[in-house]
């Protein structure tokens, strides 16, 4: 039996539901943080480190670091956060410093088909070159980077990991070669000057990757080199860190931010877009009518640091002084606990940050505006809405435009989905506010409709993102009304060489039983499973059953270059799970309910290409790709929690016959 993780508490010791009231967080009070005080943020281009000339091709090359600094997230005069983040190193210094290192970080602006060169480098270090240890509790039992060793294993240790910061970034959604995808075991740690003795410097496939890419001579310490071919249809992409184990901490910290990639035959709009967006070469004072928005929720504590859960317990909902439940191995319970004590099942934030800023504010005119959103939760799916009856027209999503413009009045984003939509305030009157609602749980989201199969967010705090204000019009708007846009043809995958059936599972707790007494709850031999210690993907058997399969298992998913195949995806969990295949871009054929057997098709803003898609409880979602690339990549639910305790595996595209010579 699988108990949902949301209910596990509730059910067992009869806590009422706590959707619509405030989560439970830091030690700052989210009510307390005023609102729609801060104008947000609208992330620049990253400057250009310089251009590459090679074989007559222009390649555009940047230099980004990860580097901790203080932002003002919270209003002034709330304190100051430490975060993490990407900027050129060219550039260095905060925004507030005349520099480009922010939460979020600046925008790549990248053109189809010149591709674009990063030397990414971990710069988690002080003045004096000595590692910056982690800014959250980093749970070592779980299968993880574990520089400390065995690499890339399971640890044992039960205290938080303080070592140096293992990092590796990933493009979402990029279709690049295996060395330049940001492999979770590619990843390295600072070239600080006091990394202990013994530790690993990098990932296994790190010291892999850098012998077979063609830019690893170029590879040093603390760094790697990657790059990004732009072949793909134009979209809106993001960098994020994906280090194995601990991507949810390290992104929680703040290391993230947009790729467009612009031109080429996926953006042949007929009809003008809303614009401009921010650029490199634009003048002073431009105002921006593309802006891509990304939507975090994140707690914080009084002296204005983030908080992040550092024992399971918060996610149960229990004192620590109540505390009864041995998340660490204990000699009473065989000296085994199979519950990791640290790692949190999913996190909720309670307060709401867009573009790097808590509830900002944007002035925008009577005209329309082309919002690239992005969901950038750990865990948290949102519905977007306006406070007042204004649409949204969608006309791209994960991997390029929809056939058609899609009118909607709610817009639902599983984390690491991304929505294109046109916003037209040109009939609002001047000095009209709005603000946009999220209706979306405070909770894992199972499906169904706001209000009535689940309570909407708290309305206080996360069920609010940001607000409007309404100014008149500066100059004309010759942006094509959306309903009028004919939209690019993107051609699909082509036709199905091969099937592949594969699962979602929960796994409960095999050595932790529990029964209710009172307020508590406590070890019972004879009770029920206390919890959920992972959620794993897994392979469908012929009889039906599921084979539940972890990170370290062998690679079962192979497909060959220039195959097409559909990959069916039984949910057996009770939630809803945003999965995400690298390398490629698919098309969603269907769902079908697994108890009744009724097909739905794939939702009409769900028709263009996606790189990840809602696997709703009790359904299999059937999705469609064609492998381009042949090497080693992954797939994984975007439930960062999850992704972080083995709900990540990897898979192989083998090459084709033309690829042979490679191999060489
Ligand atoms: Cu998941």
């Amino acid at each position: 039996m699988v108990i949902n993780p949301c209910l596990t508490i509730a059910t067992l010791i009869a806590i009422p539901a706590v959707a619509s009231a405030q989560l439970p967080g830091g030690t700052l009070d989210p009510s307390a943080v005023p609102k729609f005080e801060t104008p947000l943020l609208i992330p620049p281009a990253m400057p250009l480190t310089g251009v590459i000339r090679e074989n007559r091709q222009r390649i555009e090359y940047y230099e980004i670091a990860v580097r901790q600094f203080e932002q003002q997230i919270l209003p002034a005069p709330l304190p100051d956060t430490t975060v993490w983040g990407y900027g050129s190193v060219q550039h260095p210094g905060t925004v507030a410093e005349g520099g480009t290192f922010n939460y979020p970080a600046f925008t790549i602006e990248s053109r189809y088909r010149v591709p674009v060169r990063v030397k990414w480098i971990n710069d988690l270090v002080d003045e004096d070159g000595r590692y910056l240890p982690h800014l959250f509790s980093i749970d070592q039992v779980l299968h993880w980077a574990n520089p400390p060793g065995p690499r890339d294993r399971k640890g044992t240790a039960q205290e938080p990991y303080a070592g140096p910061v293992p990092m590796i970034t990933h493009v979402h959604g990029a279709e690049t070669h295996e060395e330049s995808d940001g492999y979770p075991e590619a990843w390295y740690l600072p070239d600080a000057v006091d990394v202990p003795a013994g530790y690993f410097e990098t990932g296994t496939y790190y010291d892999v990757f850098k012998g077979t890419s063609h830019l690893g001579d170029q590879w040093s310490a603390g760094s790697a080199v990657f790059e990004y071919p732009n072949e793909m249809y134009a979209t809106t992409l993001w960098y994020h860190d994906h280090t194995l184990g601990m991507t949810r901490a390290n992104v929680y910290a703040g290391p993230a931010g947009f790729y467009l990639l612009r031109g080429g035959p996926g953006d042949w709009v007929w009809g003008r877009l809303p614009g401009p967006a921010p650029s490199l070469d634009e003048e002073p004072d431009t105002s921006h009518h593309e802006i891509p928005i990304v939507i975090q929720d994140r707690s914080f504590n009084a002296d204005g640091s983030l908080y992040y859960p550092d024992h399971r317990a918060f996610f149960e909902g229990l004192d620590a002084d109540q505390l009864q439940i041995p998340f660490e191995p204990d000699p009473a319970f065989g000296g085994a606990s199979d519950v990791p004590g640290i790692w949190n099942p999913e996190f909720f934030g309670n307060t709401m940050v867009v573009n790097g800023n808590t509830w900002p504010y944007l002035d925008v005119e009577q005209r329309r505006y082309r919002f690239r959103l992005l969901n950038g939760c750990n865990s948290r799916f949102l519905i977007l809405r306006f406070s007042v009856p204004l649409p949204f027209v969608q006309i791209g999503g994960d991997g390029g435009f929809l056939p058609r413009p899609v009118q909607r009045d709610d817009i639902l984003l599983a984390p690491a989905e991304r929505a294109d939509v046109i916003v037209d305030f040109s009939g609002l009157p001047v000095g009209t506010t709005l603000e946009l609602l999220n209706i979306g749980p405070d909770e894992p989201f199972g499906g169904g409709t706001p209000g009535v199969d689940f309570d909407v967010s708290d309305p206080g705090t996360t069920g609010q993102v940001m607000q409007f204000r309404v100014g008149p019009r500066n100059g004309c708007d010759w942006s094509t009304p959306p309903m009028y846009l004919w939209l690019p043809h993107l051609r699909g995958p082509g036709r199905v060489d091969s099937t592949r059936r594969l699962t979602l599972n929960e796994i409960e707790s095999e050595t932790v039983l529990v029964a209710e007494s009172g307020e508590h709850i406590r070890l019972d031999p004879t009770g029920v499973p206390f919890a959920p210690v992972q959620a794993l993907l897994g392979t469908l058997e012929a009889d039906g059953s599921s084979t539940a399969m972890t990170w370290g298992a062998p690679i079962t998913e192979t497909p060959t270059v220039g195959d097409t195949e559909v990959w069916e995806i039984h949910n057996f969990t009770v939630d809803a799970h945003p999965i995400h295949i690298h390398q490629v871009q698919f098309k969603i054929l269907d769902r079908r309910d697994m108890a009744t057997g009724d097909v739905r098709p794939s939702e009409p803003w769900e028709d263009g290409f996606k790189d990840t898609v809602i696997a709703y409880p009790g359904e299999v979602t059937r999705v469609k790709m064609r492998f381009e690339l042949p090497g080693l990549f992954v797939w994984h639910c975007h439930i960062i929690e999850h992704e972080d305790n083995e709900m990540m595996r990897p898979y192989r595209v083998l090459p084709g016959c033309d690829d042979e010579d490679d191999d060489d």
